[in-house]
C-alpha cells in the first residue's frame, strides 16, 4: 500500500509514521508514506497563506482550495489507478470508522489523506476529490492530524503481514463483535493479586470457554449494541 498524507504539519505526521506499527510496517515493506507539506504548495501571491476567513462570516479559519488542489494534482500525477485510489478527509461530521470499514480500506492500493486543520476545509475540496469523509467518534478533536493518523494505524495493522501475528488482530474488539477479554502475564501472583486459576491450568478447552464467558459477560455490560449484533449472529450461525 502506498499512503499521501497531505498536511499543514509534516513534521507531527512523520514522527506519528516513523515510530509504532506504522513505522514496523513500513519496515517489513507492507507500506510507504509520502507526506506533503501543505505550505509547499500555497500561492505564492498569496503570501503563502493557506487559509482564510469563511464566506458569510462565522468564527474559525478554512483551508483554501488552491494549495490542496495542487499537492493533489501533483499527487495524482504520481497514482498507479486514480479510479481505485481513496482519498480520505477526516472530519467530525463524517461516517463514523468501523472495522469493516479499516478492512475494506487495508486492502486498497493506494490511499490519499487530506489532513485539514482550524475548521475545516473549502467545501470545493471535499466536492470534487474527497472519496471518504471519516470521523473516529462523536467528540472534537483540535485537528485533522491525529484523527487522521488514528484512522491510518487501524487501516495499517489490517495489511497482512504488517504486524506480527495476523491472530491478534483476528481475535480483536471488534474483528468479532464481542469486546476482548482480561489477559495476565507473569509473575502469577502479584502482591497477593492473583491470576485466575483457570489460566494456568492448561486446560485449552476450559481456558477458552472461560475467555469467551468474559467478553460476552463484558459486552453485555458496556455494549448492548453489539451485544445485540452478537446474539443475531450466534443464532444465525446455528
Ligand atoms: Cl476525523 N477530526 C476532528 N478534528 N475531530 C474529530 C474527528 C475528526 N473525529 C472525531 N472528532
Amino acid at each position: 500500500m502506498k499512503v499521501h498524507i497531505i498536511t499543514p504539519f509534516p513534521e507531527m505526521v512523520n514522527s506519528i509514521v516513523e515510530s509504532s506499527i506504522l513505522g514496523k510496517a513500513r519496515e517489513r515493506g507492507c507500506v510507504e508514506y509520502q507526506i506533503y507539506n501543505l505550505f509547499d504548495f500555497s500561492d505564492k501571491s498569496s503570501n503563502k497563506r493557506i487559509d482564510d476567513y469563511p464566506f458569510g462570516g462565522g468564527s474559525g479559519m478554512i483551508l483554501k482550495p488552491e494549495p490542496i488542489f495542487e499537492a493533489f494534482k501533483f499527487i495524482e500525477k504520481g497514482l498507479h489507478d486514480t479510479n481505485s485510489a481513496r482519498v480520505i478527509y477526516p472530519t467530525p461530521d463524517g461516517k463514523l470508522l468501523n472495522q469493516d470499514l479499516s478492512y475494506e480500506l487495508s486492502r486498497i492500493d493506494e490511499i490519499v489523506i487530506i489532513n485539514g486543520h482550524y475548521k475545516g476545509i473549502d467545501q470545493r475540496v471535499r466536492d470534487s476529490m474527497v472519496t471518504d469523509e471519516l470521523s473516529i467518534g462523536d467528540y472534537v478533536l483540535t485537528g485533522g492530524e491525529l484523527a487522521g493518523m488514528v484512522i491510518l494505524d487501524s487501516i495499517v495493522r489490517l495489511i497482512p503481514d504488517a504486524i506480527n501475528s495476523k491472530e491478534s488482530a483476528d481475535l480483536d474488539s471488534f474483528s468479532q463483535p464481542l469486546l476482548d477479554g482480561p489477559h495476565y502475564t507473569r509473575p502469577s501472583n502479584y502482591k497477593d493479586m492473583k491470576t485466575p486459576e483457570i489460566l494456568l491450568s492448561g486446560n485449552h478447552k476450559e481456558i477458552e470457554k472461560w475467555f469467551r464467558e468474559k467478553r460476552e459477560e463484558k459486552t453485555k455490560l458496556r455494549r448492548p449494541d453489539l451485544w445485540e449484533k452478537y446474539k443475531q449472529l450466534k443464532e444465525g450461525s446455528r
